[in-house]
């Protein structure tokens, strides 16, 4: 079906009160699915005696994610056209001889199959039972049940901002805690500055920020795991102390993540009522890594609300994005010698330029560095990264992070990184990977730092 009978038939639908058609993805509360009791995946189990909104929570029932491995440029060339036709949800954009990774549900499903047959793509079933993984994966208790914070398992917005008010309280020499500004859904934008030393001087600066996309759970627990290391162990990392202050901001779309938590887990953009016709398709959102004031508006990025890829209206219409750009602008005596943007899924280390094919001036000192964390994170435990720009390794994409804290912000080893998903769980990666996952990134990424700090050319 084409996107513009689609979008007329989700319409008439929406008009009629009828019940979401499932082509007219994410299902929202409308739909009902029986909650799972207890349900066991290794440690990922839910608590049947917990509340969650199971009543309310998007059923993904009958759907599927097919993992796909075109061999000739003509289905490959076929796969890229079915992704920009924008009908389907590619959890793994089109790669040549490299994987694809599709979600269908049931109706979806044939036609997928005819396809991949007509083309002749070899293909294998990644998740069977999408629904089943991800009733595993729900989260444990909410705030007001007083969990704490740990690696072992996902957490709730609230846990992770209540731990991150601790750590300021309990480490006053070491943590600053920023409140950037404030979401569409009054959520607040939390931003780490851990330093040691005088506060009145300012070390070249390290940013990392995570969660950009809402169903990327694993990214905002590693940039967790990474403030844990910091600040309850800074010993260990006195050299990187004394070179660099570290500013680490955990959720940058938390209104994307509470809705993946409580409503869709699939939910990828922010949440922000766009005004128009689009909203009463359920079409909310940003994508956040598209609004940034650098080349916005080019290449892979979506003009319209409907689309996983939506740009916004204009550069940093956003408050999740205008916040960052305003701390970044208010602390122009900080020199930004790094900066890592934590996604998933797919194991990338990713150099700028996003928007362009055209590279850097420095991009092989980029590269260089980018081989160095890799070659880290394969010696921890053999897993395997892809080193590349953005559109080599993966897609092109305008108003990215990456390409404004080079271009704008002057940032030069900048980076966006695609955390695992082990080749088996996609975005629902299991919470017994946090750890492992957390260690073998952070061993990248100190590594690269280290080296990065011996160059003493940020500029
Ligand atoms: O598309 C994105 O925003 C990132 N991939 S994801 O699957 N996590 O959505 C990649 C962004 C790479 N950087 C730029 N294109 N600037
Ligand atoms: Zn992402």
């Amino acid at each position: 079906m084409t996107n513009k009978i689609w979008k007329i038939f989700c319409v008439l639908t929406f008009l009629l009160g009828l019940k979401s058609s499932t082509i007219c993805i994410p299902l929202e509360s409308d739909t009902h699915s029986e909650p799972s009791q207890s349900l066991s995946l290794g440690e990922a189990t839910v608590d049947e005696n917990v509340p969650h909104d199971s009543e309310i929570y998007s059923s993904f029932k009958g759907y599927r994610v097919y993992r796909l491995q075109a061999n000739s440029t003509k289905a490959f060339d076929a796969l890229v056209k079915l992704h920009d036709e924008g009908d389907l949800d590619f959890w793994k954009a089109p790669s040549f001889r490299g994987e694809t990774d599709i979600m269908v549900n049931g109706n979806q499903e044939k036609e997928l199959k005819d396809f991949m047959g007509f083309y002749k793509i070899d293909n294998t079933v990644l998740i069977d039972d999408l629904d089943t993984l991800m009733n595993g994966q729900r989260l444990g208790r909410l705030k007001s049940d007083g969990k704490a914070m740990s690696w072992t398992e996902y957490h709730y917005m609230e846990t992770i901002f209540d731990w991150l008010d601790g750590l300021a309280t309990f480490y006053p020499e070491l943590v600053t805690l920023y409140t950037i500004g404030m979401t569409t859904d009054g959520n607040p934008l939390k931003l780490v500055k851990i330093s040691v030393g005088r506060k009145d001087r300012h070390k070249p600066g390290v940013y990392i920020d995570a969660l950009y996309h809402g169903r990327e759970w694993i990214s905002a627990s590693v940039a967790t795991w990474i403030i844990n290391e910091l600040v309850t162990a800074p010993s260990r990392y006195s050299t990187l102390l004394k070179n660099f202050d570290f500013y680490i901001m955990p959720i940058m779309n938390p209104d994307g993540y509470a809705h993946s938590c409580n409503y869709n887990r699939l939910w990828r953009k922010s949440r922000k009522a766009s005004g128009t016709w689009a909203d009463f398709l359920g079409c909310r959102g940003v994508d956040l890594n598209r609004n940034f004031g650098f080349h916005f508006g080019g290449p892979g990025s979506g003009t319209i609300p409907c689309s996983l890829i939506y740009r916004g209206t204009h550069a940093f219409s956003e408050p999740e994005t205008s916040a960052v750009r305003d701390f970044i602008y208010e602390n122009r005596n900080v020199k930004w010698a790094a900066y890592f943007a934590l996604h998933s899924y797919g194991q990338k280390w990713m150099t700028p330029w996003g928007f362009t094919e055209v590279k850097p001036v420095d991009y092989d000192e980029l590269i260089r560095v980018a081989r160095i964390g890799v070659a880290a994170i394969e010696s921890h435990r053999g897993t395997k990264y892809d080193v590349g720009s953005a559109p080599d390794v993966l897609y092109m994409a305008s108003g990215g992070s990456d390409d404004w804290f080079k271009g704008a912000a002057g940032c030069k080893y900048s980076y966006t990184i695609e955390l695992p998903d082990y080749g088996f769980y996609g975005f629902l990666l299991p919470s017994w990977e946090i750890i492992p996952s957390a260690n073998e990134t952070w061993f990248g990424i100190s590594t690269a730092l280290r080296s990065i700090a011996r160059m003493r050319s940020y500029a």
